[in-house]
């Protein structure tokens, strides 16, 4: 009798099985409620697959391991450089003899020191009873190993002296004693699907990575050519291994790994892994949890066999339908339920009718597993984890009754609260054309091209030949970058070039600020800004921040996981004009109201405007929790905080 396993993996290989299979992913919102005592009462104190196995689902088994204890840190110690010795890992690392290693340990935080004979790097993960309260379930990166151009030989040192020696016993035990025949073990390849995505995920700080990319791509390259034997080796490992599935490659977005990036440095590499591991008979599946909108085309054409965590509208942008009807030619999609769905800010109406389009939108349901994606939050109702596997029981037969096919999705297309004008062009008068605006063209095409060195020496030019620095700054400056965010808004540009352009920009301002401040002009604002405690995505407000400084406010960065006692402090110290709060979780989201609760308790709501954004967050809201704002994006956010200032009283 074929087993969970066989039909699971059949289905992944896209052959015929007759029924849709429903595998969810329960280590996040397992942890996060073990940890809190909160598992349903009957599920009190037991492991996570017994759990699903309990419930009929098929495993899929991604670890949930005790980070506190020291043994258990010890297989992610090495986190910061994106290597684990857990036990989907199918070879053991030797690190180069001569490189010394000086691990220590300080509250959550955990700093490696790597001493190389041409320098020393270090690099510092995070993780506490806090990250475990939220289910994370792995250390997260907060000081990067490339911290400056000078880092690149250490690294390059470190990873081209390292070694790869496959080691299948702790897989196969896992596997024999834990996972046995009930769901599809999946091997853990790289992270990065590159040797270049590895750099930019793990290695540098997000967003400095780009800035890396375009100042000292050479140095980028040179390190990626030094990683390569190591990819190619752990590929040739993975290919003798006894895995069926390969998890190579994660976190894919169209902001992120932007689509002609994406294709020069992920495509070939996702490319050729596959074909290696298709060659022996396995599937590679990557991670995409992100926004696809797009990558649409990019990621089925790489060639990669499953496409894990598909995170279908009203999460993203493209319904799921859509991504079927595109996708399931050519890959095996795994996931399309959006995690939101679950939990309570759904209604049980809304649930059921996203079910009820589910059955339709990927009919004749052949190349598709369901899931919870990117997985299950530790809010949801677990009632509804049982409902999609009574509902995939009962109208799951294949192939799927094609209905009336109503795309899902279609209705929601636009991103949850994508707030109304917050996302309009910014127009006002300095942005038009003036006839004697040719004089400009150098500083703006500067800005556009993102030459922050190059830009200094036009406005240099500019004020030297007498042209106010006011005018600079309006019909040069902010026109040009006006210019870009409404690229990036209309998907026409990508994060780096907002970056570049707006790290030029500050550059120039820097040339203009004296002769702005001699000309007495009215200063353009000030914004505390971070990302809520809980949550330690940096991604989107660092665009922000960077955005803002760029037109000149003056910006104090909080970084990620603040106590909503230390944006009061902040708020208490600068007297800012805004404060700005960023979360990307829906577990954190709700942070963002006791932020504010704290400034009124402590007297400082009425001294500034609170502006709120990120993923999840809406316009709606905003309004419900008694924010001053809201931002879809960086372009909108910097709109909004213009528009409060122009409406500003003007002070003293
Ligand atoms: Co995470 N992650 N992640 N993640 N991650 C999301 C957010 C998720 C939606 C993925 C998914 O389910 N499809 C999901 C959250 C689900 C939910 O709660 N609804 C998720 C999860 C579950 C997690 C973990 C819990 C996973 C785990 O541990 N098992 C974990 C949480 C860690 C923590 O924070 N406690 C985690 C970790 C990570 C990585 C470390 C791997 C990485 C973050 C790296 C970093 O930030 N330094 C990561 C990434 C990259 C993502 C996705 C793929 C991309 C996020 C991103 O940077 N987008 C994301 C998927 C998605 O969003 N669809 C996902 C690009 C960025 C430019 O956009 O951040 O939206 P965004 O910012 C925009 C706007 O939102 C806005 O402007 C920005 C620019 O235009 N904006 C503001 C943002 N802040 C603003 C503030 C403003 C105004 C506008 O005013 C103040």
């Amino acid at each position: 009798m074929a087993t969970r396993k066989d039909v699971m993996l059949a289905a992944l290989r896209g052959e015929e099985v007759d029924r849709l299979q429903y595998v969810p992913r329960l280590d996040l919102w397992w942890l996060a409620n073990s940890v809190a005592g909160t598992l349903p009462p009957r599920y009190a104190g037991r492991a996570q697959n017994e759990i699903a196995r309990a419930e009929g689902w098929n495993l899929y088994f991604r670890f949930a391991d005790d980070l506190l204890d020291p043994e258990t840190q010890r297989m992610y110690v090495h986190r910061g450089i994106g290597l684990f010795a857990t036990r989907d890992v199918l070879y053991d690392f030797v690190l180069p003899r001569d490189v010394e290693i000086d691990v220590r340990r300080e509250g959550g935080r955990i700093r490696v020191e790597y001493r190389t004979p041409v320098g020393t790097v270090d690099s510092t993960m995070f993780y506490d009873r806090s990250s475990q309260r939220l289910g994370i379930t792995s250390p997260m990166v907060v000081d990067h190993l490339i911290k400056s151009p000078d880092d690149y030989a250490a690294a390059g040192y470190l990873f081209e002296h390292m070694d790869l020696v496959p080691n299948f016993t702790r897989f196969e035990r896992w596997v024999r004693d834990e996972l046995r025949d009930d769901g599809v073990a999946v091997a853990q390849g790289f992270m990065g699907a590159s040797p270049v995505h590895q750099i930019q995920r793990d290695l540098l700080d997000p967003t400095q990575f780009y800035f890396h990319y375009k100042d000292h791509g050479a140095k980028v390259a040179e390190l990626a050519a030094r990683i390569e034997p190591l990819f190619d080796k752990a590929l040739a490992i993975l290919c003798d291994s006894p895995a069926d599935v390969v998890w190579w490659g994660a976190n894919y977005d169209d902001m992120l790994t932007y689509p002609p990036y994406f294709e020069k440095e992920l495509s070939p590499w996702i490319r050729k892994a596959s074909r290696a591991l298709g060659e022996r008979g396995k599937l590679l599946l990557s991670h995409c949890d992100g926004e696809n909108e797009g990558l649409m085309d990019l990621i089925p054409e790489s060639g990669m066999h499953v496409a894990e965590s598909v995170c279908p509208a009203p999460m993203t942008r493209i319904g799921l339908a859509e991504y079927y009807r595109r996708w399931s030619d050519r890959l095996t999609l795994w996931g399309g339920i959006p995690s939101t769905i679950v939990l309570p800010e759904t209604s049980d109406a809304d649930f059921e009718a996203y079910l009820d389009r589910l059955f339709e939108a990927v009919a004749p349901g052949r190349r598709m597993l369901v899931g919870i994606a990117d997985q299950v939050p530790p809010g949801a109702i677990f009632s509804r984890l049982q409902r999609i596997g009574e509902r995939v029981e009962k109208e799951g037969a294949l192939p799927l009754r094609v209905g009336a096919a109503r795309p899902v999705g279609a209705a929601e297309l636009s991103r949850v609260g994508q707030g109304a004008g917050a996302a309009a062009p910014v127009e006002d008068a300095r942005t038009r054309e003036e006839p004697d605006d040719a004089i400009y063209a150098d500083v703006r095409l500067a800005v556009a091209k993102g030459k922050h060195v190059a830009v200094k020496d036009h406005v240099a030019a500019l004020l030297e030949r007498g042209v106010p620095a006011r005018l600079i700054l309006d019909r040069g400056l902010i026109a040009a970058i006006d210019a870009v965010g409404k690229r990036m808004a209309a998907g026409q540009a990508f994060i780096p070039e907002v970056l570049l352009a707006a790290r030029a920009m500050s550059a120039a301002i820097g040339v203009l600020e004296p002769h702005l401040a001699v000309g007495g002009e009215q200063r353009r604002g000030r914004i505390v800004i971070g990302t809520v405690t809980g949550d330690l995505h940096d991604i989107g407000k660092n665009l922000v921040v960077t955005m803002m400084r760029g037109v000149g406010f003056e910006v104090f960065d909080l970084g990620v996981n603040v106590p909503r006692e230390a944006f009061c402090d902040a708020v208490a110290e600068h007297r800012p004009d805004f404060l700005g709060l960023s979360a990307l979780l829906t577990t954190t989201m709700m942070e963002m109201r006791e932020v504010i609760r704290a400034l009124e308790a402590r007297g400082l709501r009425a001294s500034c405007k609170v502006i709120v954004g990120g993923a999840p967050v809406s316009e709606a809201f905003a309004r419900q929790i008694g924010a001053d704002g809201f931002a879809p994006d960086a372009v909108a956010a910097v709109a909004l905080a213009n528009r409060f200032m122009a409406d500003a009283p003007v002070q003293a």
